[in-house]
């Protein structure tokens, strides 16, 4: 393996997040009282995910003025988070800074101060035809924080994202069967290692740009085999070419022990996603726009999960 592809020498050598000490001990606090809170649903223990969700970037220089990005938005894991807060867990959602947001995802993109009037010199309200959305989304994101169900942690580069992602595993390690990930986040494949990167604006003085990037190591399996073995473990997996989806998807389910692989295509994504798990093919489609295919996603894992944790303690504990 080399260097740069080897776990271990990405973390030796990867920008050390700026308040390591202070993110940890948030989420040591948060999995500590969730996982000793009696679940909402009645019976047994709170559950945990651990929601991943928008693009990584790759930067291509320490003091960066470019990066490389992906098309990802943050609204499947967004909308998954308010799934999974409904369904009575509790969420680290793990997310790309400026991504879609748990219930501001009706929120529009370009036309914001459409939402407001201002009524008074001093006062400023929602309009009337957006009030019943507002008041409702502020209800429910009120009610998961303060009931601490939800702790949101951003990342922007690649280095963010995976040093994140190994600090909640880790702190997760001691809920079991019962903490779940979901990993929607789409994690660059390639990357420039931070030790061999150029340090300042790479010049376009010395002509065309040669560059060589490497493999991002393949975390899963660190997760599945070191961080989390016990813990219930989705991947997903994109591709553009129908004909490779679900061999690919089946794939990683064997090789990185995942306990279900979530395949979607580029071009139907927000129709229709299979969930592949052992022996099993699920295809779920929306069938209008109005309606949310995470709603469908998040129901169907809820029931695999409860399976898995019955089977993971013998049926003794309730889950
Ligand atoms: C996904 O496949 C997600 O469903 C999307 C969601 C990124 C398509 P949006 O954020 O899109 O709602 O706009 N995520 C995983 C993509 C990925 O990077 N998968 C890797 C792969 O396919 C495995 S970790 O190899």
């Amino acid at each position: 393996m080399v260097a740069a592809e080897d776990p271990e020498s990405f973390f030796a050598t990867a920008p050390p997040l700026g308040d390591t000490g202070a993110v940890v001990a948030r989420i040591q606090e948060f999995v500590a009282r969730n996982s000793s809170h009696p679940s909402s649903e009645g019976g047994g223990r709170r559950r945990i995910v651990c929601v991943t969700s928008g693009g990584t970037t790759v930067p291509l220089e320490q003091r960066c003025v470019r990066y490389i990005d992906n098309f990802s938005s943050g609204h499947r894991g967004a909308a998954s988070t308010e799934y999974f807060l409904k369904a009575g867990y509790a969420v680290i959602f793990v997310h790309r800074r400026g991504s879609c947001q748990p219930f501001c995802r009706f929120l529009p993109d370009d036309s914001f101060l459409n939402f407001f009037d201002v009524t008074t010199e001093s006062k400023v309200q929602v309009v009337e035809s957006h009030t019943t959305v507002v008041k409702k989304a502020i209800g429910e994101y009120s009610k998961a924080i303060e009931g601490g169900s939800l702790l949101k942690l951003p990342f922007t580069t690649i280095f963010e994202y995976l040093q994140l992602l190994k600090m909640v595993a880790t702190c997760m390690s001691s809920v079991g069967p019962h903490g779940m990930f979901y990993l929607a986040a789409a994690v660059s494949d390639f990357y420039v290692p931070w030790d061999s990167m150029a340090k300042h604006k790479i010049q376009s003085a010395g002509g065309p740009l040669d560059m060589k990037l490497s493999q991002v190591p393949k975390m899963l399996s660190v997760l599945r085999n070191q961080w989390a073995p016990t813990a219930f473990c989705i991947s997903f997996k994109l591709e553009t070419d129908s004909d490779i989806l679900i061999q690919k998807a089946e794939m990683a389910l064997s090789k990185y022990k995942m306990n279900v692989v979530v395949a979607n295509l580029l071009a139907t994504y927000k129709e229709e996603v299979v969930i592949v798990s052992n022996g099993e093919r699920n295809t779920i489609r929306r069938c209008s726009e109005d309606e949310d295919l995470e709603e469908h996603i998040i129901k169907l894992l809820e029931k695999s999960h409860s399976k898995y944790i019955y089977s993971s303690t013998d049926g003794c504990a309730k889950n």
